[in-house]
């Protein structure tokens, strides 16, 4: 056992050691390596390991994290019970798994389970007052989400005036379906506006808009499954339905009730052809335990409920032929292959280019030009080549040579010691300009609508921006003669760059295109330094002392300032009049518990211990493992034991987990239990 231990220990480690860096680069650096199937894998075999062996638990582990934080710009809301996530379920074996642990839980032979789609959406709270619908709100990091009632409104389906006057929470997901999405990027791209990659992030986009007018205009849908509080009057998953639809919410109609998991495995399988069929995308069936009595009993950990599973499909694959290998350039000169493919028809649209990564991969999967291969949809934005099938090789396939001369401007492409890419270094490249004014403007950055690939490479060509500051010199005469730009379009493009003058130092910094800055890295250091002149003197220490940003960062930037194309850019942005100042935020959790100390003891209901230290840790507070004259509070769980006496000898004051949670602003204060933080410092 103790070998196991040990053994498992260090795969933990190993675990939280590559998830920790995937997070990093997806999250922050914004280059992700691997696929959204391969780091859910991961993530899933470290939840195990932590499950069986507990004391393996760590305050640092990626899954006391709760993805998605919410954003500033936006209200936020509290929820009442936390939004919870799903565990997933990836074959046959682990949904007999999840039952067996249902089963015994339970005591029963048999347990009967509601299946549902599983929208591949966004998850959302809507709360109704006495029939109104009077806030909405994303699910953010399940404690806290960012209030979206004013886009939620503007979803015709919903009812803003529900037929009874009660009060309750419903929870659902909202999405885009494909024919919306394949309209809305077909306007997107006539309009030169960056595409989405898939129904979900347009959802989400759109979601997150803080204008509503735009999000009228975009065709956002919603299902409901489920309530945020327990109903005494209804005693299933199937009546909990039954009633949101009698409210005349939307609920999907594909439900099942089945007895037994033999049933639910059907019921996965019959979909797993058909959802393709489906006017919109599903990512799995969601099974849920269907007597609500039953899902008390079962309760939840930390993350995700006992009684519910997601059986997530793997990722589908096609077999098609490559016709050519061609490569790209990307904004920093990156040259990356590319297939070209005889289209075929792949989760629902048409796939023709499929991304080789780099020329290591290239080498390693061994595909030519002509052989016959299998793609999927991996991270879902751009597939990718799994494999070339060698028997069905006929010997006329050609090998294909990185090259030795950027296919943009002819300047020689390097490798440089410890990247896996070739680059073209020449700043001036064509492809690397235009790609370069292409992200300036993208929604993320700058947001200057009607400024996309087609746009950004008619303004190269005309010699009218060779950098993002040549944008904000443009005029309206200069431009209405250009045959792709008609008057009215070349009025409101110069309107949206004048227009971006004023965006926020972290949009600007993101849409600078330094390396490794990605949009949550700006943010960081736009929050910190609050000017560009303040982040362009800063040193690696000043910038490593910025939570998330190491080394690697640190030196991209002081790199990137001192450049003297830099400066003289810079210096054009800011003769341009260019905001280089971020607002000053709100702050976040602030630090309501700084110079108290808490013990904790007994077993919490709705945090884990790990969670619970975190957020005391987070608002300035510390933590301790026993109770001594020094401590402020000692947080009683269930079954406290020694340390309650002990505090109670000395003194200290007691909190049931209710008390904690108000303390930490998480809960909403009973009527008369309303203490200020600030009344407990020194008390
Ligand atoms: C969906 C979906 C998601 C929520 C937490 C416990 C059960 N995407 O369609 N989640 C749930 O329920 C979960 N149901 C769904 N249908």
């Amino acid at each position: 056992m103790e070998a196991k231990r040990e053994r498992a220990a260090e795969r933990a480690a190993q675990l939280r050691r590559e998830i920790d860096e995937h997070n990093y680069r997806y999250h922050v650096l914004d280059q992700p390596v691997i696929s959204d199937a391969d780091f859910d894998r991961m993530m899933q075999e470290l939840i195990d390991i932590e499950q069986c062996f507990p004391e393996l638990r760590a305050a640092d582990s990626p899954t006391a994290r709760v993805g998605g934080e919410p954003l500033p710009g936006f209200a936020t809301v509290a929820h009442r019970q936390p939004m919870l996530g799903l565990e997933n379920a990836f074959n046959e074996t682990e949904l007999h798994e999840f039952d067996g642990r249902v089963r015994r839980a339970a005591g029963l032979e048999a347990v009967a389970y509601f299946c549902e789609l599983k929208i591949d959406g966004l998850a959302v709270a809507l709360q109704y007052e006495e029939g109104l619908f009077t806030r909405g709100s994303t699910r953010g990091d399940g404690f806290t989400g960012e209030e979206i009632t004013h886009n939620l409104r503007t979803i015709k389906q919903l009812p803003l005036r529900l037929p009874e006057p009660v009060t309750l929470e419903a929870r659902g997901e909202v999405y885009i379906s494909r024919v919306d999405f394949e309209n809305m990027n077909r306007t997107r791209h006539e309009q030169s506006e960056p595409l989405f990659a898939n129904p979900r992030n347009a959802a989400a986009g759109s979601l997150r808009q803080l204008d509503p007018r735009v999000s009228a205009e975009r065709p956002l849908r919603i299902y409901l499954y489920g309530l945020g509080q327990p109903n005494p009057d209804l005693a299933s998953q199937a009546e909990a339905l039954a009633y949101l639809e009698q409210l005349r919410l939307p609920v999907n109609p594909h439900r099942t009730l089945c007895h037994g998991i033999a049933a639910v495995w059907d019921f996965c399988r019959s979909w797993q052809e058909e959802r393709h069929r489906l006017p919109y995308e599903i990512d799995g069936i969601v099974i849920k335990v269907n007597d609500l009595e039953l899902q008390r009993l079962l309760g939840s950990t930390s993350r995700s409920p006992r009684w519910a599973i997601a059986y997530k499909y793997p990722p589908e694959e096609k077999t098609t032929r490559v016709l050519d290998i061609r490569v790209n350039v990307g904004r920093t000169g990156t040259i990356t292959p590319v297939a070209i493919l005889e289209p075929v028809f792949l989760s629902g649209s048409t796939v023709q280019r499929a991304s080789l990564h780099n020329e290591e991969i290239l080498a390693e999967k061994e595909v030519l030009i002509g052989d016959t291969v299998v793609v999927r949809k991996a991270g879902e934005v751009i597939p990718e080549v799994v494999q070339a099938l060698k028997e069905k090789r006929t010997g006329s396939e050609i090998r294909f040579a990185m090259p030795d001369r950027c296919p943009s401007c002819g300047a020689a492409v390097y490798r440089l010691p410890g990247e896996a890419a070739r680059r073209c270094l020449n700043p001036s490249c064509p492809a690397q300009v235009v790609e370069r004014l292409v992200h300036f403007a993208s929604r993320r950055a700058m947001d200057i609508e009607g400024l996309g690939p087609a746009v950004a490479e008619l303004l190269w060509r005309e010699r009218l921006a060779a950098d993002v500051a040549d944008l904000y010199f443009l005029e309206r005469a200069q431009l209405e003669p250009l045959e792709r730009l008609a008057e009215k379009s070349a009025a409101n493009l110069v309107d949206a760059i004048a227009r971006s003058r004023g965006n926020p130092l972290h949009r600007l910094l993101f849409g600078l295109g330094i390396r490794f800055v990605g949009e949550r890295a700006s943010r960081l250091l736009a929050e910190r330094f609050l000017t560009l002149d303040a982040l362009q003197g800063a040193g690696t220490e000043e910038l490593t002392a910025v939570p998330e940003i190491g080394p690697k960062i640190a030196e991209a930037v002081m790199h990137f300032f001192s450049s003297p194309q830099t400066g003289e850019l810079l210096g054009k942005l800011r003769r341009a009049g260019v905001n280089f100042a971020e607002p000053a935020a709100a702050p976040a959790a602030g630090r309501t518990l700084a110079g108290l100390t808490f013990v904790f003891s007994g077993s919490l209901e709705r945090l884990t211990r790990v969670e619970a230290a975190l957020l005391v840790e987070e608002r300035g507070g510390q933590v301790a493992s026993a109770v001594s004259k020094k401590t402020d509070f000692l947080v009683a769980g269930e079954a406290p034991g020694g340390k309650l006496e002990r505090a109670r000898e000395l003194g200290v004051k007691v909190l049931d987990e209710n008390r904690f949670l108000e303390m930490l602003g998480r809960r909403e204060p009973g009527v008369g239990t309303t203490i200020l933080p600030d009344s407990y410092a020194g008390s």
